[in-house]
C-alpha cells in the first residue's frame, strides 16, 4: 500500500521534496514494530521489584499495557533506524522509557484535580478503577521506572546518561510539567496563539522531541541527523496537537477511546477555536509537509518517519 499523497498536491501546489514516494502504510510499519515494544513493556511490569504491592503492579499494568497508539516509542525506534541503526533493538529500552513517562502524564492528567477524565484508551481511567491515591502512585512509579530502564538497559553508559538527561529535561518543570502547570493556571485564556503554542510545545512537543532524540542517541547519531530530527519533531509535535484539537471537535469517542468535545465545553482555547476548523486543518497539513521536508537529508532510511507524519493527518484515534 502506498502512503497517500499530499492533499494539497491535488489542488495543484508544487510537489514537496520528501524522502520517499513509496513506502508501506503507517499501520503496516507500526505493526512491524509495536509487538517488540509491547513485549518489553510487559516484561518491565513483570519484573517490578518484590516490594511492589500486587494492586500497584496491577494498576501499572492496567495503564501501561492499555491499547495506546505507541507513537512515542515508534518515534524512538524510527529515529534510530533513520540515523543508521541496523537493528532497532538497541532503542527498545529508550522507546519503553518514553512510553512510561507519557503514560504517567496521562494517568495524572486524567485525575479530578487536573483534566478530570473517566475514559482513556477505551477504558475507565486509572483513578476510576483504582482510586485517586493509587493512580497518583502509578504515575510516580512509571516516571521513576523510566529512568531505571534507561540507566540499566541503554548501552553504552554514555548513551544512558545522555538519554536520562534528555528525558529529564523533556519531562521536567521547564517542559511537560511546566506546560501542564500553565494549562492548569489558564495561561492560554488570553486568546493568544503564542501562549497556546508555548503550552503545547512543552506539554506535547517536548515528549515527541525527546522520543526522537533518545532514538538518535541509541543509534549514535551525528549532529546533522540530530538537527534534522529536531526540525521534524518540532513541526510534527505541533501538527499532532492541532490534529488532537480537531479530533476533539470532529472525532468519534468510540474510535478515540476518550471523551470528545471537552475542550470546547469548558471554554478552553484550542486551535480550531482560535483559527477555525479549516485553517487549523491547513496549518496541520503544512506542518506535516515541513516535518517531511526536514527529513530529506536522512535519505530513504527516514521513510517510516515520513509515513508516521502523514498518519497524523489521517488518524481517527
Ligand atoms: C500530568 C505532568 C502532566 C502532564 C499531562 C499528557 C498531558 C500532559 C495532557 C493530556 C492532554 C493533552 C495535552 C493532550 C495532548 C496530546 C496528547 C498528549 C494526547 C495523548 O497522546 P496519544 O494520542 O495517546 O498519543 P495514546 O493513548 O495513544 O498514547
Amino acid at each position: 500500500m502506498l502512503v497517500k499523497s499530499h492533499p494539497l498536491g491535488a489542488a495543484g501546489l508544487l510537489p514537496l521534496r520528501t524522502v520517499s514516494a513509496t513506502v508501506a502504510s503507517f499501520p503496516q510499519l507500526a505493526a512491524a514494530r509495536t509487538p517488540r515494544v509491547e513485549a518489553s513493556l510487559r516484561r518491565y511490569v513483570d519484573r517490578l521489584p518484590d516490594g511492589c504491592p500486587e494492586q500497584l503492579r496491577e494498576a501499572i499494568a492496567y495503564s501501561l499495557l492499555a491499547p495506546g497508539k505507541r507513537l512515542r516509542p515508534l518515534l524512538a525506534l524510527m529515529a534510530a533506524e533513520a540515523c543508521g541503526s541496523d537493528s532497532d533493538e538497541a532503542a527498545v529500552p529508550a522507546a519503553c522509557a518514553v512510553e512510561m513517562v507519557h503514560c504517567y502524564s496521562l494517568v495524572h492528567d486524567d485525575l479530578p484535580a487536573m483534566d478530570d477524565d473517566d475514559l482513556r484508551r477505551g477504558r475507565p481511567t486509572c483513578h476510576k478503577v483504582y482510586g485517586d491515591g493509587l493512580a497518583i502512585l502509578v504515575g510516580d512509579a512509571l516516571l521513576t521506572l523510566a529512568f531505571d530502564v534507561l540507566a540499566h538497559d541503554v548501552r553504552p553508559a554514555s548513551a544512558a546518561v545522555a538519554c536520562c538527561r534528555e528525558l529529564a529535561r523533556a519531562a521536567g518543570a521547564g517542559q511537560l510539567v511546566g506546560g501542564q502547570a500553565d494549562d492548569l493556571a489558564g495561561v492560554d485564556a488570553a486568546n493568544d496563539l503564542e501562549s497556546l503554542k508555548s503550552i503545547h510545545r512543552r506539554k506535547t512537543g517536548a515528549m515527541f522531541l525527546a522520543s526522537l532524540r533518545l532514538g538518535a542517541i541509541c543509534a549514535g547519531a551525528n549532529e546533522d541527523q540530530h538537527r534534522a530530527l529536531e526540525d521534524y519533531g518540532a513541526a510534527l509535535g505541533l501538527a499532532f496537537q492541532i490534529s488532537d484539537d480537531l479530533l476533539d471537535v470532529e472525532g468519534n469517542e468510540a474510535a478515540l477511546g476518550k471523551r470528545v468535545g471537552k475542550d470546547a465545553g469548558r471554554g478552553k482555547l484550542t486551535y480550531p477555536g482560535l483559527l477555525g476548523i479549516e485553517e487549523s486543518r491547513q496549518w496541520a497539513v503544512a506542518l506535516v509537509d515541513e516535518a517531511c521536508t526536514a527529513l530529506a537529508g536522512l535519505g530513504q532510511r527516514a521513510a517510516s518517519l515520513e509515513a508516521l507524519a502523514r498518519y497524523v493527518l489521517e488518524r481517527d484515534r
